[in-house]
């Protein structure tokens, strides 16, 4: 495989230092009051999301002051439609961060436009709490603190232990029950971590075996949709509704086929 050039080296780095800058944040004020900028019925802002989006944005923007920046916590109305973007989600996790939960990301992404559409082309997931960086560029392989990482090799849905997302509307709460129970009795285990980039992680990882979740944003799935894809998994997000949301399945590859199966047949997966 070819070295990385050099303007790949010098993208990848700012958005490694920046998640850096923003996770050391994380890390520091996990046990601390934190101030909450806005409380709904299934989620929570915290002034410190804003805050490290800023710290992000500075980072960035300062390497590269001509790429905007589409984020949770703000888009620059030039993303919307610009060549290049950053994708951001200073912390992906926020509800769990904000009870002293340990376990929440940084997420980072580069897009690029092509026609009409978006391709990821770099992703960069930071785990603050456990020490674990997540980059993959385009082409190349998923690394986890530099070192190469493939999705997992089981093939049957019940050996497997599989995430859901529940998002933060009634509605996408409703648009989720069924798949819980209908995948429930068939896999190992599911689990509910409250993180999507941490989700799409440990599917690139071979932690989990498929993570699936509807009306996601799409700061919380770009850096992971890529790092799946590059570790050899599947990803689709298919957008559903205003505000870059998206239905997003993740899976290992081996699981996909009966996954589909029971997540779209309602009379199998009754
Ligand atoms: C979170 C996602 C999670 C979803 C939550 C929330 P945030 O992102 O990572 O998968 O279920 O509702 O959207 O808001 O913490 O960045």
């Amino acid at each position: 495989m070819t070295a990385l050039n050099n303007v790949q080296t010098a993208h990848l780095d700012a958005a490694v230092d920046a998640a850096r800058e923003a996770g050391n944040v994380m890390r520091r004020h996990l046990q601390r009051p934190k101030r909450v900028h806005t409380a709904t019925a299934h989620d929570v802002k915290l002034e410190l999301d804003i805050e490290c989006q800023r710290i992000i944005t500075r980072r960035l923007a300062r390497a590269f002051p001509d790429i905007p920046i589409l984020g949770e916590e703000g888009v620059d109305p030039v993303a919307e439609n610009a060549p290049v973007r950053w994708v951001v989600d200073p912390i992906d996790g926020t509800v769990n961060f904000s009870q002293g939960i340990p376990h929440a990301a940084v997420s980072i992404a580069r897009q690029s436009r092509s026609g009409g559409t978006y391709q990821t082309d770099l992703g960069v997931i930071l785990d603050p709490f456990q020490g674990e960086l997540w980059t993959a560029l385009r082409g190349r392989v998923a690394r986890r603190n530099g070192r190469r990482i493939r999705v997992s090799t089981r093939r049957r849905l019940r050996d497997a232990v599989l995430s859901l997302g529940f998002a933060k509307t009634d509605r996408e709460l409703e648009r989720m029950f069924p798949a819980f129970t209908r995948l429930a009795r068939r896999v190992r285990k599911i689990r509910i971590m409250g993180s999507a980039a941490l989700a799409l992680a440990y599917v690139a990882d071979g932690r989990f075996d498929a993570y699936v979740e509807s009306g996601i944003r799409l700061w919380d799935i770009a850096a992971g949709g890529l790092i799946v894809e590059c570790a050899g998994g599947v990803f689709t997000a298919e957008a559903s509704g205003t505000g870059y949301r998206y239905r997003m399945r993740a899976h290992n590859g081996g699981v996909g086929r009966e996954l589909s199966r029971v997540m779209d047949s309602p009379a199998e997966g009754a």
